[in-house]
C-alpha cells in the first residue's frame, strides 16, 4: 500500500469513528428521560450500589444522571453495614452517598431504620429486652439525625408484617412488644424533623396485608405522631402484575392522608420455584433448566409482556399521580438486578427498563409514551 493510499485509508477510519461517536453522542441526547417525562406527576428513582455512587460505574453513572431525580442506597444504610457494632457505625458509604446525591441533584430515601433482616451480627440474638431497646433507641437517634437534612426521605420501618395481615414475629416484636413501630416513629421523628418518614413493604396491595399496614398507619397517626407515606415496594412478576389490588391500594392509602410511592419496582419474568410445585426429586434437572431460559436473551414474545404491564402500571400511576409521588426501580439496568440471585442464584432476569448494556428497552419506551395517551 503506497503511503497516499494508507493516509487516505487511515482519514476513512478516523472520519468512520468520529461519525459514530455523534451517533451515539446525538442519540443519548434525543433520548427522553424519564425524570424530566413524569416532572409534574412523580419523582422517578432507582436503588444504586457502592460502584455508582462512588462514581465507578460510568455506563451506570451516565444513565443516573439523565434518567433519575431520586436514589435509594440498596443496601448501604442497613444495619448490619452502617452499625455493625455496639458503639461503632460506619458512616463512610452514606457519606459518600449523600455527596453524589447532592452533586447530582437526586433526592435521596435512605433505606432502612428498623428492619429485621441484615442486622448486626452483635444484636441478632439479643436476649435482654432492655439491650434491644437501647440498640434500637441509639440506633435510630444516632442515624437519622446524622443525616436530618441530608436525605429527603426514611423507610423507618420496613416490611414488619406477615401476609396475612399480622404483625411479623421478629426481635423488635419479642423484645419491645407491638408498640415498637410507633415508638420507631416517634424516635425518627425526634431525631430527623426535616425528613419525611415512610412504611415500606412488599405485597401491601394485597388486601388482608394492606390491612395490617392500614392498621399500623392508623396507630402512627392516632398516637399523634407523624408518618408522611407508605411504600409498596411493587416486586412483581410481568405476567402477574396485580392492578385491580394496586388500584384499591392507592385509594385506601391516600385516603389516610399520606403519599403513596412504589419503591422497589421491578417486573421479573422467571419463573419461581413454588409456581410448578413439584415432590418429584427427578424432575430437578429439568426444571433447573426450565428455570433459567433466557441466557441467551429475551424473546420478542416475552418482551412485549412485560412493556405491556408496564405501561398498565404507569397509567394507573398517571391517573393516581395526586397520590403517587415516587416511583423507584430497584436497580439501574438489567444486569445489577437482585433478581438475577433470587430466589435462585445466577439466572438471567430482565426486569427492568435499561438492558445489560445500558440501552433502554422495548418496556422504556412504553412507559414514556403513557404520557402521551
Ligand atoms: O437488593 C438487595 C440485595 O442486594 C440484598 O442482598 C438483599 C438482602 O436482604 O436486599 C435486597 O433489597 C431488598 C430491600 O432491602 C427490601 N425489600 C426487598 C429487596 C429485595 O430483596
Amino acid at each position: 500500500m503506497t503511503s497516499k493510499l494508507l493516509l487516505r485509508f487511515t482519514s476513512y477510519l478516523i472520519a468512520g469513528a468520529v461519525s459514530l461517536f455523534n451517533f451515539q453522542a446525538s442519540e443519548s441526547q434525543t433520548l427522553p428521560s424519564l425524570k424530566d417525562t413524569f416532572k409534574n406527576n412523580f419523582l422517578i428513582g432507582a436503588a444504586i450500589n457502592t460502584q455508582q455512587f462512588q462514581g465507578k460505574d460510568t455506563a451506570a453513572n451516565r444513565v443516573i444522571a439523565q434518567q433519575f431525580n431520586a436514589v435509594t442506597p440498596e443496601n448501604i444504610m442497613k444495619a448490619e453495614i452502617i452499625h455493625p457494632k455496639w458503639d461503632v457505625y460506619q458512616f463512610d458509604l452514606a457519606d459518600e452517598l449523600v455527596a453524589y446525591a447532592k452533586k447530582n441533584n437526586l433526592k435521596i430515601n435512605a433505606h432502612t431504620l428498623i428492619w429485621h433482616s441484615q442486622l448486626p451480627a452483635f444484636m441478632q440474638h439479643m436476649q435482654d429486652p432492655d439491650s434491644v431497646k437501647k440498640y434500637f433507641a441509639n440506633h435510630i437517634n444516632t442515624i437519622a439525625s446524622r443525616y436530618d437534612g441530608k436525605v429527603y426521605s426514611w423507610d423507618v420501618v420496613n416490611e414488619a408484617l406477615n401476609e396475612d395481615g399480622t404483625l411479623r414475629n421478629t426481635i423488635f416484636l419479642q423484645k419491645l412488644g407491638g408498640n415498637y413501630i410507633v415508638d420507631a416513629f416517634r424516635l425518627a421523628q425526634a431525631a430527623a424533623p426535616q425528613t419525611k418518614l415512610y412504611y415500606n413493604d412488599y405485597n401491601i396491595e394485597q388486601p388482608k396485608k394492606r390491612a395490617g399496614a392500614i392498621a399500623i398507619i392508623k396507630s402512627i397517626q392516632s398516637a399523634g405522631v407523624r408518618i408522611d407515606g407508605v411504600g409498596i415496594q411493587g416486586h412483581w412478576r410481568a405476567d402477574n402484575v396485580p392492578l385491580n389490588d394496586i388500584e384499591e391500594s392507592i385509594k385506601e392509602f391516600s385516603a389516610l392522608g399520606i403519599e403513596v410511592m412504589f419503591t422497589e419496582l421491578d417486573l421479573g419474568v422467571l419463573k419461581n420455584p413454588w409456581d410448578n410445585n413439584t415432590a418429584d426429586v427427578n424432575a430437578k434437572a429439568e426444571a433447573n433448566a426450565n428455570m433459567n431460559p433466557y441466557t441467551a436473551g429475551l424473546p420478542d414474545s416475552v418482551q412485549k409482556v412485560q412493556s405491556k404491564a408496564y405501561e398498565d402500571l404507569f397509567r394507573l400511576f398517571l391517573k393516581y399521580d395526586k397520590s403517587v409521588s415516587r416511583v423507584t426501580f430497584w436497580g439501574v439496568n438489567d444486569g445489577q438486578s437482585w433478581l438475577n440471585n433470587w430466589p435462585i442464584r445466577g439466572r438471567t432476569n430482565y426486569p427492568l427498563l435499561f438492558d445489560r448494556h445500558f440501552q433502554p428497552k422495548d418496556s422504556f419506551y412504553r412507559v414514556i409514551a403513557t404520557k402521551g395517551k
